[in-house]
């Protein structure tokens, strides 16, 4: 078999970026370890950027979106048991919608599929040859069939355990990260949301979340300890722990019901560099993690298929090579910012395990100035709603 991209990995960027090449006529396959079923039933990301709205208008998959995502204008911050709102809007007249990761995955395996465009799941053994020679091929397994397939590129797109950045010689690729000492325990609940906006929450028992999928689906988060286990946490001690990191006045308004999923997630920050190497591409997950605190992660995944998606869009079309060089350098600089800005958020809301008085009065003291200052406000709305591409 041959095609001109070869995506491993069908998470939201590798599907997204198939979608866009598609369309312009540039043939690719992708592959991905997992079933579709599986894919879609991953409970993730739910804050997408105007950026990232464009680019799935783009890919011609932003009706549903458009129909069924909610509008916000504002955030609340909370600290010392009292909110504060942030008017995203006003300050920076962008908004920011609220969309699950679920359903954008959902409406582009249904577009993707319809157009005939191929994703083989279950692929598995997926492996990237000769990325330095004029033909590099990529084989896997399908159900216990070896497979090849030949193309002029690959791009990585199978998220932060994937198999393309291991393929990168050591001595060519350096990683920053930081890993932090706590996790989030996520649910969600067929409740009405709290609040009509986020609210994020800095409490002395650690960081809460409340935020939604939509009218009858709530999603919230509570700072967990790293080795923390969800089997010590049943549904009700999960209310209360929530209950006492919010306002009161919020608090007592919550609706409560069963949690319908549950998990706890790691946090960490984590930059790869270079996000490219020969005839691979690292995008997303990939290629850079950020704690969700900013809710980032998925947006810079499509702020990353938006540059590779125009290099080899310029490629093709306009036979140049100056974007694909210019790949990393250009993802990199927006996804250094997001990740300064993801660290920020994560810093100034979470307790750590260490923190002394000293560190909680100087928490107070940032969230007090952002309460009181509307530059700090505009700094947090400008980077919240998304810096351009
Ligand atoms: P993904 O989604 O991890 O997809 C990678 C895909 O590659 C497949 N794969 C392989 N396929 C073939 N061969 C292999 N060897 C493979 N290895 C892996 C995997 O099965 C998978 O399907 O990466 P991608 O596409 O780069 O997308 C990144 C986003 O999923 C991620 O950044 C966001 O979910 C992060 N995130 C958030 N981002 C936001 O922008 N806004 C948010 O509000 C937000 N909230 C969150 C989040 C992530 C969270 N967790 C659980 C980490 C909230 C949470 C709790
Ligand atoms: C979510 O709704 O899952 C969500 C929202 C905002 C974040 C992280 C996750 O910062």
């Amino acid at each position: 078999m041959r095609t001109k991209v070869v995506i491993i990995g069908g998470g939201p960027s590798g599907l997204l970026l198939s979608k866009l090449l598609s369309l312009e006529g540039i043939d690719n396959i992708v592959l991905e370890k997992q079933s579709r079923e599986y894919v879609i039933g991953r409970v993730r990301a739910g804050v997408l950027e105007n950026g990232t709205i464009e680019m799935l208008r783009l890919a011609g998959v932003s009706d549903r979106l458009e129909k069924e995502g909610f509008q916000h204008n504002g955030i609340f911050l909370s600290f010392r048991n009292h909110g504060f709102r942030i008017d995203l809007k006003g300050l920076t007249d962008k908004n920011v919608t609220v969309y699950g990761q679920t359903e954008i995955t959902k409406d582009l395996y249904d577009s993707i599929e319809k157009e005939n465009g191929i994703i083989i799941n279950n692929a598995k053994d997926v492996l990237p040859h000769e990325i330095n020679s004029k033909n590099p091929f990529v084989t896997f397994k399908k159900d216990g069939l070896e497979k090849k397939i030949t193309c002029d590129f690959i791009a990585g797109c199978d998220g932060y355990y994937g198999i393309s950045r291991s393929i990168i010689p050591k001595e060519v690729i350096n990683t920053y990260e930081r890993v932090y000492p706590f996790g989030w325990l996520g649910i969600l609940s067929e409740t009405p949301p709290v609040s009509e906006e986020l609210i994020y929450a800095n409490h002395g028992n650690g960081f809460a979340l409340a935020s939604m999928r939509n009218k009858n689906l709530s999603r919230y988060y509570i700072q967990t300890k790293l080795e923390d286990n969800i089997d010590n946490w049943s549904d009700i001690k999960f209310w209360e722990e929530l209950k006492k990191r919010l306002p009161s006045n919020v608090a007592d308004t919550i609706i409560t019901g069963p949690s319908i999923e549950k998990s706890i997630a790691p946090l960490r920050s984590f930059v790869c560099e270079p996000m490219s190497w020969k005839k691979l591409y690292l995008v997303g997950d990939a290629a850079h993690i950020v704690p969700p605190t900013g809710a980032k992660g998925l947006n810079l995944a499509v702020s990353d298929v938006y540059y590779l998606y125009n290099a080899m869009k310029n490629f093709y079309l306009l036979d140049t090579t100056d974007d694909l060089k210019m790949y990393s350098t250009r993802a990199l600089s927006r996804v250094w910012k997001s990740i300064r800005f993801s660290w920020w958020m994560t810093t100034t809301f979470h307790k750590f395990p260490e923190q002394s008085s000293f560190d909680q009065r100087i928490q107070d003291s940032e969230l007090e100035y952002l309460e009181n200052s509307i530059a700090s406000q505009t700094v947090l709305s400008e980077n919240y709603v998304g810096l351009p591409f």
